[in-house]
């Protein structure tokens, strides 16, 4: 148990210190349990697609700790990202904002423009303790963001602490995580013994540097975010889970294609470099296998922090958020990697539980990730910050209302955009070359079919009107 009394001892010398000078009465209404404010766990995962979380949907793996989640939560079928990269949606999720608007975009720039209030910021203010776990992937650090505290910070370390020679799960060299350590909030003091870049049993580490906060004695409401890397490459396969998964077993995804049909903007990118063009069927098979098996040993690590919530008797008062920053190809329409606007990858896993949450309902109300932000400070009784541009969805969680948005809008660098409307068809134009796909994801849920050059003067008008919408949409947005 070295890795959770390392976590601990950081925890704690910070926050006793802080325990002692800090008198900041509480602000908030009483949203949860017995007039106590909620806390709020945020639960996310990198790189997840969303149809392998959903045995109600028949998932290709089994989950039992979240579908156990999604039965006293509510789930949601339409949940989006809206830039389909870790750093871009990541900074969506922190300030609730579009990455037009803070700056960090993957088009326009990097650099955070204005001076948003960030998600723990505004929850800190409210009076809560906040708390970061795991993986770090936005500039500068978590003090910075309105944590007040850090366990099992994994964050890069710099040079010194590249290794040559780590190869993920197959074999080649690689390319992700490079010299990632954990290492305390400050940065100032590092834990390579705990593993150098992603570990196989990296998700264990993230998920008892939890659970060692969940067991700290606490007389405040608390946040706290837990980033998981699993499943992001590089793959390595979680100990005791060799056999779980035969590569024969392994069904191809329905919208697998050994190529894409045209280069969408990344062929060149680093996450299509991690399979060989062509993905052959066995390729495929192979890398879903190990990936299937990251998410059984993610999901093993999610039930264990879930327990731990249990036995500190918060978990009635406390709302639980699982989702992931977006999705990932793995072989499906012949693309490994995330950068694309297929469902697979546009479209995130998300089940929320807590405090005067419905059980087990299904909702396909259209979300962005950004909206987590506003729609945790309506449930826990916290005004949003007047930086925050992203809307509430509470009244869909509280069962008031059924319906979000009638359209998602996503993009890629300068050469994806996308909408996706209510009445489930969706517009891929890809500006640099001149593309456009349409699909009809209520007859064609897999995106097998491209209907834009269609004749059907119905899907002829529909390519038109959604053209349209997607064009004023990037007009508003200063994009055209
Ligand atoms: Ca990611």
């Amino acid at each position: 148990m070295i890795k959770a009394v390392s976590f601990t001892r950081i925890w704690s010398n910070q926050t006793m210190m802080r325990a002692l000078c800090f008198t900041l009465l509480l602000g908030i209404a009483e949203a949860g349990t017995n007039g106590q404010p909620p806390n709020v766990l945020f639960l996310l995962a990198d790189d997840l697609r969303a149809d392998l979380i959903d045995s109600a949907a028949s998932s290709a793996i089994e989950t039992p700790n979240l579908d156990e989640l999604a039965g006293t939560g509510m789930t949601f079928t339409r949940a989006y990202c809206s830039y389909p990269i870790c750093v871009v949606s990541r900074a969506e999720i922190l300030t609730g904002q579009h990455g037009w608007e803070n700056g960090i975009d993957g088009t326009r720039g990097a650099t955070l423009r204005g001076d948003p209030t960030f998600w723990p910021e505004a929850f800190r203010e409210a009076g809560y303790e906040t708390f970061h776990v795991g993986k770090w992937h936005v500039s500068g650090r978590p003090s910075a963001y309105g944590y007040t505290d850090v366990a099992g910070h994994f964050g890069s370390g710099g040079a010194k602490w590249w290794e040559p020679g780590q190869t993920d799960w197959k074999g080649f060299p690689i390319t992700g995580y490079k010299g990632w350590i954990f290492q305390s909030g400050d940065g100032k003091t590092k834990y390579p013994e705990l593993g150098i870049g992603v570990t196989p049993d990296i998700s264990k580490t993230i998920a008892e540097a939890a659970i060692g906060l969940l067991e700290q004695e606490r007389s405040r409401p608390w946040m706290m975010h837990v980033n998981f890397t699993a499943p992001h490459d590089p793959l390595m396969m979680p100990p005791g889970l060799e056999g779980k998964h035969e590569v024969s077993d392994i069904p191809l995804p329905a919208d697998y294609l050994p190529v894409h049909p045209f280069d969408h903007g990344n062929f060149d990118g680093r996450d299509e470099a991690l399979l060989a063009w062509p993905r052959t069927e066995d390729a495929v098979r192979d890398l879903l296998r190990v990936y299937y098996s990251v998410v059984d040993d993610l999901d093993t690590q999610i039930g264990a922090i879930l327990r731990a919530l249990d036995q500190s008797g918060q978990r009635e008062n406390t709302i639980i958020i699982f989702t992931s920053d977006h999705g990932m190809a793995c072989g499906s329409h012949g693309l490994r990697g995330k950068q694309n606007q297929y469902e697979h990858t546009a479209r995130v896993p998300m089940i929320i539980d807590g405090p005067s949450i419905e059980p087990g309902h299904r909702r396909d109300a259209m979300i962005y990730l950004r909206e987590l932000f506003p729609t945790t400070c309506d449930l826990a009784g916290i005004d949003v910050p007047d930086s925050v541009t992203a809307k509430s969805f509470a009244p869909i969680l509280r069962m008031e209302e059924e319906a979000h948005h009638d359209a998602i809008f996503g993009y890629f660098t300068n050469t994806q955009r996308m909408i996706r409307t209510d009445d489930d068809w969706k517009l891929i134009v890809y500006p640099e070359i001149g593309k456009t796909q349409l699909f009809d994801l209520g007859n064609d849920p897999f995106e097998r079919e491209d209907l834009s050059e269609s004749k059907d003067e119905g899907v002829k008008k529909k390519r038109r009107n959604l053209g349209d919408r997607l064009r004023e949409w990037r007009r508003q947005q200063h994009d055209i």
